[in-house]
């Protein structure tokens, strides 16, 4: 265990990212989250923000009863989130350190209390922390090179990790629209997003009504579309990672990226 004010050394933080792609992470990276923190985790200061690309291929848009949906709502996604959180959480306390993991989708699925906190640490905050990307105008997590097409999950921790020296604390959307002219219901704000500027970037209230709505016609709560019109992910659909990223389960092959 290291004292009070001392750094993790790189080589095992390094180590640590290793692990964490080998356990079938795309991305990891590290913040310092002192500024988006409620009052009741001061003591866990640190973030380590974990995203799971999402496989590619037709099967991810669902057209179904006159609606078509990007489907985020990938079980195998999350579980794999899941496993490396516990994996993370069990090494960092075996080291003496706190932890408290914020499973990925806390909404849907997950009624357990942890996944009910979600108002006092949101996974976005962790990931623009880390440096993994920007809120696009859309209210998503945009990264280089993955886009939108990521989800996340967050372990909050007090070990000394060395932290981006460069969060992404505003957006790089610039002239682009097309979310906001793609958004059927108008929940989004031709707005570049900052995160000193008004909290929460899309009207939730007119989003859930839409999910709602397509929940009656598809019997699932998605849309997307804001996905699906972002320039990111159509980058992402032309170039042919889907067929060099495995199923969901078997651990990515290309090395995630450990944004120090
Ligand atoms: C509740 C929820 C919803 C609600 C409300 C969303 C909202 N508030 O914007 C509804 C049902 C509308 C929704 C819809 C969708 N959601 Co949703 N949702 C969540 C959930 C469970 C909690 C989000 C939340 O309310 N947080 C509280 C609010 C206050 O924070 P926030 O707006 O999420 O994030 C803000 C802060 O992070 C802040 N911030 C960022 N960096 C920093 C740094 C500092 C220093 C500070 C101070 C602040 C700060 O800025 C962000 C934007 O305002 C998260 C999972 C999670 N636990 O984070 C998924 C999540 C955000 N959803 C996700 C997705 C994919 C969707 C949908 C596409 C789902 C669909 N079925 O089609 C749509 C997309 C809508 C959109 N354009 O954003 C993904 C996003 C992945 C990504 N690449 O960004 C998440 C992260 C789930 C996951 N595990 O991957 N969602
Ligand atoms: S998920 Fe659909 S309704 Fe919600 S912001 Fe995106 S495009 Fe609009
Ligand atoms: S569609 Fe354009 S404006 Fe919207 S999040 Fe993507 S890059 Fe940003």
């Amino acid at each position: 265990m290291t004292v009070a004010g001392e750094v993790m050394p790189v080589d095992w933080q390094r180590d640590l990212s290793d692990r964490l792609v080998s356990l079938g992470v795309t991305l990891v990276g590290y913040g310092d989250v002192s500024r988006g923190l409620a009052g009741e985790l001061r003591h866990l200061d640190k973030a380590v923000s974990l995203a799971v690309a999402h496989p590619s291929g037709g099967g991810n848009v669902v057209s179904s009863g006159g609606v078509t949906a990007y489907c985020n709502q990938m079980a195998d996604v999350d579980q794999r989130l899941e496993r490396v959180q516990g994996w993370l959480v069990r090494y960092l306390k075996s080291r003496g350190w706190r932890t408290l993991a914020i499973p990925p989708d806390s909404l849907r699925r997950d009624s357990r209390f942890i996944a009910r906190i979600y108002p006092l640490f949101p996974h976005k905050t962790a990931a623009t922390c880390a440096g993994l990307g920007w809120v696009g105008k859309s209210g998503l997590l945009i990264n280089e090179r993955y886009g939108p097409l990521l989800s996340l999950a967050t372990v909050l921790t007090n070990a000394p990790l060395a932290v981006c020296q460069s969060p992404l604390w505003s957006g790089r959307c610039g002239k682009c629209r097309r979310c906001v002219d793609g958004c059927p219901v108008q929940a989004i704000p031709d707005r570049e997003w900052s995160s000193a500027g008004p909290a929460g970037q899309i009207d939730v209230q007119a989003c859930t009504g839409r999910l709602t709505a397509n929940r009656e016609k598809t019997g699932r709560a998605i849309c997307g579309l804001c996905i699906l019109a972002c320039p990111y992910t159509g980058k992402i659909t032309r170039r042919p990672f889907a067929r060099e990223d495995p199923p969901p389960g078997q651990g990515p092959r290309r090395a995630g990226s450990m944004a120090l």
